[in-house]
């Protein structure tokens, strides 16, 4: 078999965003477009001769032929041995797990997360390295410089590998495992929850629940965790199996999309837990009967019922959240007496402070939650997590949050975003913003009093590199605050995310939509930034 070396030129839109190079799928069809990002991914490491890559991805359309043509790029670059998912499907949180329980160099994960799947819709591909998290800035820059300045790739002219066949194959010289995935995720769930617990609770009769699979990644490691291990009926899983254009739908486990869940939990005789996630399964979105729980407050929750789940008993290192997600964490970390660490947008800046010890649960408003477990955010592990602590406390969804509430006030949230905006008129509404933050400290905004106007950056505490420019906060003296950015993810002109926090402590006031608590505010951030004028539209394309 002949290792060929192909002449290619540059293409110069290839700049990972917040989680990998996110495209449509005519962009990726391009000639040697695929080629010349996953080459570029290699001329950007060091040290991979011989060694082991993960490659898997979300099973969604042109899914398969990529991964022949890594799998053929990865035999003529060196690369000693891939472990491939069976039928191409990796999790996201499974590729994290595959790659740190087998020491793996790293892993090659294809999916566009939550975006829509077909011909026409979205693909991706995400680096992860050796610790089993998604590559940290100073990777995607390298990968993004080789990208520009690529003159050349390499590829084994090679048959296709059967990827539906469990079996060890040759591809040149390298050694290709096709494995499933899906017994070794459960039994990573069942090192850390309590198993036994959390069946009596699915198999006693009382309790129901509905896991919405969206047609897309956890399917299979779903109905493997719920139906077969943990005894909750056939039929617990909806949308369980895979589809390349995931049914049509838009895989992303919020209320606007999985529509069908929230039609169950918010209807007549609804069971008691509702769950979806998206899809490569990293997101998770958790509803009691008639009742939502938001991510923010979801992590909050978790950490404070950490100690009732064996896998984390001993207590928490730390809790680390993405800066625009509420501060409904940080009074659980201040109750506990630990740390709560505030990070740009994106996984990646987790995994320096998961590797050196110092936080244990990670958490972000965009439906993520996840553990030192891995190094990825992981919706089914959150999902069982609130089985644990709801077979624990036999109280409802609704019951817990409530009390938590009670004890440590209610930060009202709410993220308003404006899909698919012009990217010049969404530049000039941010720029607009930015020259505005040096005269808004002390000023009055209706009822509000600004307390601090800046552009996050942030400098990490573990390597010391500094992330600017992640998103304009405008924070108030009651600890009130509006957040604008940019979405990382989006495959359609510009994405403008509005996230929206107040903070009530008197359980009295509990009890508001979160748009009526956070009125005023909604419509200051008019104001302030120009949203309708400058987008041209007149209310957001999406509320969570
Ligand atoms: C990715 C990142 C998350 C981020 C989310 C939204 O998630 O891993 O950390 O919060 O995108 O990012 P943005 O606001 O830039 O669109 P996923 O699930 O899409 O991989």
């Amino acid at each position: 078999m002949d290792i060929r070396t192909v002449a290619t030129q540059p293409y110069s839109d290839q700049k990972p965003g917040t989680s990998g190079l996110r495209k449509k799928v005519p962009v990726f069809q391009q000639p040697n477009y695929l080629e010349n990002f996953i080459q570029s991914i290699f001329n950007s490491l060091e040290g991979y001769q011989g060694q082991t890559l993960v490659v898997g991805g979300d099973g969604r359309y042109y899914n398969r032929q990529a991964i022949q043509i890594i799998l053929k790029m990865a035999a003529a670059n060196g690369f000693g041995r891939t472990l491939v998912g069976k039928g191409g499907i990796l999790s996201t949180p499974a590729a994290s797990y595959v790659i740190r329980k087998n020491n793996a160099f790293g892993g090659i994960i294809l999916s566009a997360s939550h975006n829509p799947g077909g011909p026409h819709e979205d693909f991706g591909v995400k680096y992860n390295i050796s610790n089993g998290g998604p590559a940290p800035e100073k990777v995607t820059d390298a990968i993004f410089a080789n990208s520009k300045t690529i003159a050349e790739y390499h590829l084994l002219d090679a048959p296709d590998v059967e990827l539906d066949q469990v079996g060890r194959f040759k591809l040149g010289e390298m050694v290709v495992e096709v494995f499933d995935s899906v017994s070794d995720y459960v039994e990573l769930m069942q090192s850390l929850f309590d198993f036994d617990r959390i069946r009596q609770l699915l198999t006693g009769g009382q309790f129901r629940m509905c896991m919405d699979s969206l047609h897309a990644v956890t399917g299979p490691y779903a109905h493997a965790l719920f139906e077969e291990v943990l005894g909750a009926p056939a039929g617990t899983v909806l949308n369980g199996v895979p589809l390349e254009d995931f049914g049509g739908g838009h895989p992303d486990p919020n209320l606007v999309y999985a529509h069908d869940l929230v039609e169950i939990m918010f209807g007549a005789d609804a069971p008691d837990f509702g769950a979806a996630s998206d899809g490569d399964g990293d997101r998770n979105m958790i509803l009691g009967r008639n009742f939502f729980v938001t991510p923010s407050d979801s992590l909050a929750v978790l950490a404070a019922n950490a100690k009732l789940v064996p896998g984390y008993k001993d207590g928490l290192a730390g809790i680390a959240r993405s800066m625009p997600t509420s501060q409904a964490p940080d009074r659980v970390a201040a109750r506990l007496g630990i740390e709560c660490y505030e990070t740009p947008t994106g996984w990646k800046f987790f995994g320096n402070l998961l590797d050196a010890g110092k936080a244990t649960l990670c958490g972000e408003e965009s439906f993520g939650t996840g553990s030192n477990h891995i190094r990825e955010k992981d919706g089914l592990w959150a999902v069982v997590f609130w089985l644990n602590v709801l077979a624990v406390r036999q109280q409802s969804v609704e019951q817990i949050v409530k009390e938590h509430w009670q004890q440590f006030g209610r930060n009202y949230y709410s993220r308003h975003d404006y899909e698919a905006v012009d990217a010049e008129r969404a530049n000039k509404l941010i720029e607009g913003l930015r020259a505005k933050l040096p005269t808004l400290p002390g000023q009055k905004l209706g009822s509000y009093e600004v307390e601090y106007a800046d552009d996050f950056s942030y400098t990490d505490p573990i390597d010391g590199s500094v992330s600017q420019k992640q998103g304009v906060r405008i924070g108030f003296t009651d600890g009130s605050r509006m957040v604008f950015r940019l979405s990382g993810t989006g495959t359609q002109g510009a994405t403008l995310r509005l996230y929206l926090e107040s903070y009530e402590p008197n359980i009295a006031n509990h009890g508001l939509d979160p748009q009526v608590a956070l009125g005023e505010m909604i419509q200051l951030a008019d104001e302030l930034a120009q949203i309708k004028t400058l987008t041209g539209m007149d209310k957001p394309t999406v509320i969570t």
